[in-house]
């Protein structure tokens, strides 16, 4: 489809949206979406059509000719900006969600005030639906399910399953004669908690074969555009993935380009203006003379603008451009400085593999250190006992006499009750060598409340890490509402380090959050939460986290040799 008539397409969909979302003539909104979808449809590029031709096109009339000539010419339509004021963009999203009608997300907005569909799932969450007229108990649920399904498909999509999707066409197409380098771009390899659609870039003289290849994938579902420079396919999973191929020469400068973020590549955009310079994903050139000063690598590119070449993972605008300039980047953590995982689980509780399996899938990863710590018994299903504990620990203890070149930690996971107290007395929790303390219950008390029970947790001089701080489930569950500074000053004060879960679906404490916390001078610990071998690679995400908040080493208890870490572990 030419990219005007899906800007077209696009524009005429939301004044439909627009005048439903407003009460307004339902058949006026019917005819806009018919009209929408026949210039969706049509063949031929309407940029250069006039009211005349345009209203050859099925469905459309001259009210919507004239309005798409007005677009054509000025790039907006008063109509619909005149609309767009009265209702924010927001709202309009609300309406995506299946058994939410116009009508509802109107009343949402009028009564609650409210505009995004994040803030919808807080109210519900704080029950603030229910009071409404024509909400209830059920409309919630139905709601929050189909923000389930809108997420499932059209939203974005986890950091591991486009990893995944990401790394084997990379596999794919770096096997093809002539490709000389391939490399996924964009917000994954920035490692964003969740990512929008997957850009992959190839070094090669001729574009054909690779995009050839991309659309005989075959998880395939549709092929969006297929073009010399860029081709867009959708996996069956609703995932896009965008291939970019480009002249071998421009490597460096389209990487650059295609990494981003956005707002990290304006800055560096301005950098080259205040040098007389001209940055574009070609290359970097003389203004004036558009001559080229360098294109085929990143660092090149980066040193030519006077600046090192700053990781992937910090290029968001949040200061990296004046850390660099001052050669004051941090020396982010790495997966290979990580010493040991602290937060895992075996078949004794909710896990799927043996603790002997866990500790053989430990050693295989290199690891100098490793804990065990299975659920503690207030969660009610794991059925925990002080005497299973201690019969994992003698096996624990039995095991660590086997695996010569890795230590073997037994600890436990509590649960945080409802008034910050953890599951069992300071005499049994003082036999364990770590115990990582988790919210798993009680996640819609008041602030004050969460808060003073995350601060009380992080007191108790046992626990020495707080589990997924703040129990967001991505996509599905909020973070809890408390007030985190107060808990980050707490565990800063109490020498108790704040778990950076690597889990796709938690990623928690996420990167806005580390960059708080280490504010007040918190520790660190990158976790797994394995409940299998498998999750055990999970680290890689939750370390891109800890590098998106500018994580070192030093901020990490589990890079830490062993000695320094159980001084840190010792209760007090
Ligand atoms: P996503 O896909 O929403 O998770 O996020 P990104 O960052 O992958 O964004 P995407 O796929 O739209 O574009 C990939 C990169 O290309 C983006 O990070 C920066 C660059 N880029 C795309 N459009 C623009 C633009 O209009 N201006 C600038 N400066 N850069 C752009
Ligand atoms: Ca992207
Ligand atoms: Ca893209
Ligand atoms: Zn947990």
């Amino acid at each position: 489809m030419p990219r005007t008539n899906a800007e077209v397409q696009a524009l005429l969909q939301e004044y439909a949206d627009l005048v439903r979302i407003s009460g307004g003539d339902a058949f006026k909104a019917r005819a806009y979406e018919k009209a929408a979808r026949a210039v969706g449809g049509h063949p031929a590029d309407v940029a250069g059509l006039d009211v005349k031709e345009l209203r050859e096109i099925p469905g459309v009339g001259r009210s919507i000719a004239e309005k798409i000539v007005e677009f054509l010419s000025s790039g907006q339509v008063s109509a619909v900006e005149e609309r767009r004021e009265h209702i924010p963009a927001g709202v309009r999203e609300l309406i995506a969600i299946p058994q939410l009608g116009p009508r509802k997300a109107m009343l949402l907005h009028q009564e609650l005030g409210i505009s995004s569909v994040d803030a919808l799932v807080a109210a519900i969450h704080g029950e603030r639906l229910r009071d409404l007229k024509g909400f209830g108990e059920k409309t919630e649920q139905n709601i929050l399910h189909g923000i389930e399904l809108l997420r499932a498909s059209g939203g974005r999509i986890l950091l591991d399953a486009a990893m995944e999707v990401a790394e084997r066409i990379v596999g794919e197409l770096s096997a093809l004669p002539g490709c000389e380098r391939c490399a996924y771009a964009g917000s994954l390899r920035r490692m964003r908690d969740t990512i929008g659609d997957v850009d992959i870039l190839v070094a090669a003289e001729a574009s054909a074969p690779f995009m050839a290849a991309l659309v005989a994938l075959p998880e395939v579902a549709e092929t969006l555009a297929h073009g010399e420079k860029k081709t867009s396919i959708r996996t069956a999973k609703g995932l896009q993935v965008d291939l970019r191929v480009l002249p071998p020469g421009s490597w460096g400068a389209g990487l650059q380009y295609f990494t981003g973020s956005k707002a990290h590549n304006i800055r560096t955009r301005e950098i080259a203006v205040r040098r007389k310079l001209k940055l574009s994903e070609y290359g970097l050139f003389h203004a004036k003379s558009g001559r080229k000063i360098t294109s085929e690598t990143e660092e090149a590119i980066y040193e030519r603008l006077g600046l090192p070449w700053i990781p992937p993972t910090l290029r968001e605008d949040r200061g990296e451009i004046a850390a660099a300039e001052r050669g004051e980047l941090p020396d982010l953590i790495t997966e290979d400085a990580v010493r040991g995982d602290l937060h895992t689980h075996t078949d004794l509780t909710d896990g799927l593999s043996s603790l002997e399996a866990m500790v053989e899938a430990a050693a295989a990863r290199g690891y100098a250190y490793f804990a065990v710590t299975d659920h503690a018994p207030d969660l009610a299903m794991q059925r925990m006992t002080q005497e299973k504990m201690l019969a994992q620990r003698a096996r624990v203890r039995e095991l660590d006499r086997v695996h010569r070149g890795m230590r073997l930690l037994h600890g436990t996971e509590l649960n945080i009750g409802p008034d910050g107290e953890v599951d069992w007395p300071g005499e049994f929790l003082a036999g364990f060598d770590i115990c990582v303390a988790s919210v798993h219950s009680h996640f819609n008390q008041s602030r004050d409340r969460l808060t003073r029970r995350l601060v009380r947790a992080a007191e108790n001089p046992y626990v020495s890490v707080i589990g997924h701080p703040t129990t967001r489930r991505i996509g599905k569950r909020p973070g809890l509402d408390a007030d985190f500074d107060a808990v980050f000053e707490a565990c800063a004060r109490t020498g108790t380090a704040l778990e950076i879960n690597s889990h796709p679906e938690r990623l928690d404490l996420c990167d806005d959050d580390i960059l708080r916390a280490k504010t007040y001078g918190v520790k660190f610990a990158v976790n797994s939460d394995a409940h299998s071998t498998t999750h055990l690679p999970y680290l890689r995400y939750g370390i891109g986290m800890a590098q998106r908040g500018w994580l070192t080493d030093e901020d990490v208890i589990n890079t830490w040799p062993l000695g320094r870490l159980r001084r840190f572990l010792r209760p007090g």
